[in-house]
């Protein structure tokens, strides 16, 4: 056992004071969840119905990622950037240790070591969570690769990453704990980037508990990333096969419940296509010998959004959870299996999330709308074969996309890696039910990274642009947007399966086949090169999808301004000069000249 590690250990425990002290190897699953049963924060559900699954109801004030109690703590102020909640280290180290002391009084204080990438890999990093929860535990197992091997790497000089994971709720001797203990009031998500150190406390949702993912693999990532000259990136990724047999690595930035899982697990309408998932969240990218981008899903499961996940949606996520999965949230059947919005029918009568009778009369939905299921990566009948490869996919094509009810056309090419770099920039989405805010409106989520990354956003950029610049075979990159809505509010692209319409055109782009259609925000599919036969969508349906209209995208360049303008002197002057060349080309347009 490595000295480093056992001395921590045995400093948090000091400082926590916890009642034992568990070495977990990765062995523990079953064990664990028959724990949580026992402590009444997982009910068992039919196990005819679904094998060794479970579902887990959280206190409703524990539903989210908290942002605003999200905090990066480097020692500049401006290295955090202004999307970021800066806190100086030492202020925030004294209120930590204020919080934490005797926060694990009366729980047993869990040690797990996990690998973020398939041990052994170059691109693999290592760490280590502390936690007073027994759901972190069985959670981490199925997210992460938990491992007495990851202690041999670190044995033998692999760096790792400190987590600290406290619920914050002690006990005193003889007290009776609660099925989901948890102190809503004080939520701390901390980030030292410098020292790449990790700290929450109060949370037992995943996105705020599970340390390797978005706390480690993005933001304390996203800062080893820059140091090391790599990429850790809110992207799924998936290697596609086209009817000539030829195969593409494409990884995608969705911003959060944006239907990256969807896309992971793609049911291709097109027929000689397959999809095969290798993340539907994170992957990390590094510039591999060839002069490529080459690519790692960290993780080693799924953390999806259950509602709208449905046999029209995403069948495959449906099968992939057929047995050992944990829910959280969602809604419980009569007969012991679980159902959310968006999976079928309601049955005459549910337990909703919060444990209440619910009926199709409800006022209220049945499952909470960020309830999640949580399974092994390998259970997904998509799954690459390939998916642990220590090498990595080299990339063909990274795809940005959003949310927008208006102005974003359904696919849109970047006329080359900068230009590529100011779409990722300026990606915006309604917000949804994944973080706590208001459900709906419009917010600027940059590579869909803005809860995510662990530094200045615009030295983010800066890192992209300085990356790309090194790169002999770069991929291509494109913007997309499944969300148009019509006059009417309705959204008129059917997506889902119908998205491999867009990956055949991005694939005809690759190949130099289609030609595309230059506007002033990029190549969008020439009349007729996307393949919409069978869809019944009709051309000026087909037009509004692709429309680049002048007057809605000068005002849309006025509002990345405003945003760009918030970055001040860190905006690389690169955005800039995008922004110009989009403003005098769209000026162009306006006045019936041609653009490029
Ligand atoms: C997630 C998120 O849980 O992005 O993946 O919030
Ligand atoms: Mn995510």
């Amino acid at each position: 056992m490595t000295t480093a590690i056992q001395n921590w250990v045995e400093e948090i425990a000091a400082l926590t004071q916890p009642d034992k002290i568990r070495w977990i190897n990765g062995s523990e699953q079953d064990e664990m969840n028959q724990l949580l049963v026992t402590h009444g924060t997982f009910t068992q559900l039919n196990p005819e119905k679904r094998p060794n699954s479970f579902l887990a109801r959280t206190n409703p004030a524990d539903v989210a990622r908290v942002e605003e109690r999200t905090f990066i703590c480097s020692e500049r102020e401006q290295d955090a950037g202004p999307t970021n909640n800066w806190r100086a280290p030492a202020e925030m180290r004294t209120k930590l240790n204020s919080m934490f002391e005797g926060s694990m009084r009366g729980r047993t204080m869990y040690v797990i070591p996990f690998a973020m990438g398939p041990i052994g890999s170059d691109m693999t990093r290592y760490g280590v969570e502390l936690t007073d929860s027994a759901y972190v535990v069985s959670s981490m197992m199925i997210m992460t690769r938990v491992s007495d091997k990851v202690l041999d790497e670190i044995n033998n000089g692999a760096d790792w990453v400190p987590a600290v994971h406290s619920v914050g709720v002690p006990l005193a001797p003889g007290e009776k704990d609660v099925p989901w203990p948890c102190a809503p009031e004080d939520v701390h998500v901390v980030q030292f980037p410098e020292t790449k150190e990790i700290w929450s406390y109060g949370s037992g949702y995943g996105g705020n508990s599970l340390l390797g993912k978005k706390a480690m693999s993005l933001r304390i990532g996203s800062t080893m990333a820059r140091d090391e000259g790599w990429l850790a990136e809110h992207m799924l990724l998936i290697r596609i096969t086209a009817p000539t047999g030829k195969q593409y690595n494409v990884a995608a930035a969705f911003p959060s419940a944006c239907g990256k899982t969807n896309l992971a697990m793609l049911k291709p309408s097109l027929p000689g296509y397959k999809v095969e998932t290798i993340g539907d969240d994170i992957t990390w990218i590094a510039p591999s010998k060839s002069g490529k981008l080459k690519a790692i899903n960290p993780e080693f499961g799924l953390f999806g959004v259950a509602p709208g996940t449905g046999p029209d949606t995403n069948q495959h996520a449906l099968d992939s959870m057929k047995e050992n999965a944990v829910f959280t949230n969602v809604a419980m059947t009569d007969d012991g299996d679980v159902w959310w919005e968006g999976l079928g029918e309601a049955p005459d009568h549910l337990t909703d999330w919060l444990g209440q009778d619910w009926t199709p009369e409800s006022e209220t939905p049945a499952a909470h709308p960020n309830s999640r299921f949580c399974v092994p990566m390998s259970q997904a009948p998509t799954v690459s074969p390939d998916w642990e490869s220590k090498e990595g996919f080299e990339l063909d094509a990274i795809l940005f996309g959003g949310r927008r009810a208006t102005n974003v056309p359904l696919v849109t090419e970047s006329r080359d890696w900068n230009h590529g770099v100011f779409m990722g920039a300026t990606i915006a989405s309604e917000q949804t039910a994944a973080a706590e805010g208001p459900v709906g409106q419009l917010r600027r989520d940059p590579f869909a990274m803005l809860p995510f990354c662990g530094y200045n956003m615009a030295d983010y950029w800066n890192h992209w642009l300085e990356l790309g610049g090194k790169l002999s075979n770069p991929p291509k990159i494109f913007q997309v947007n499944w969300f148009r809505k019509d006059e009417n509010g309705k959204i008129m692209w059917p997506g889902f399966s119908e998205n491999t319409r867009v990956i055949d055109w991005i694939i005809s782009r690759l190949e130099n086949e289609a030609k595309g259609e230059a506007t002033p925000i990029g190549r969008i599919p020439a009349t007729n090169e996307l393949n919409i036969e069978g869809l019944g969508l009709d051309q000026p349906t087909m037009d509004k999808i692709m429309a680049v209209d002048s007057d809605s995208w000068l005002a849309e360049a006025d509002m990345i301004e405003s945003f760009f303008d918030g970055f001040g002197l860190a905006l690389p002057k690169e955005m800039t000069r995008q922004l110009h060349w989009l403003r005098s080309q769209l000026e162009l347009q306006k006045n019936n000249l041609v653009s490029s």
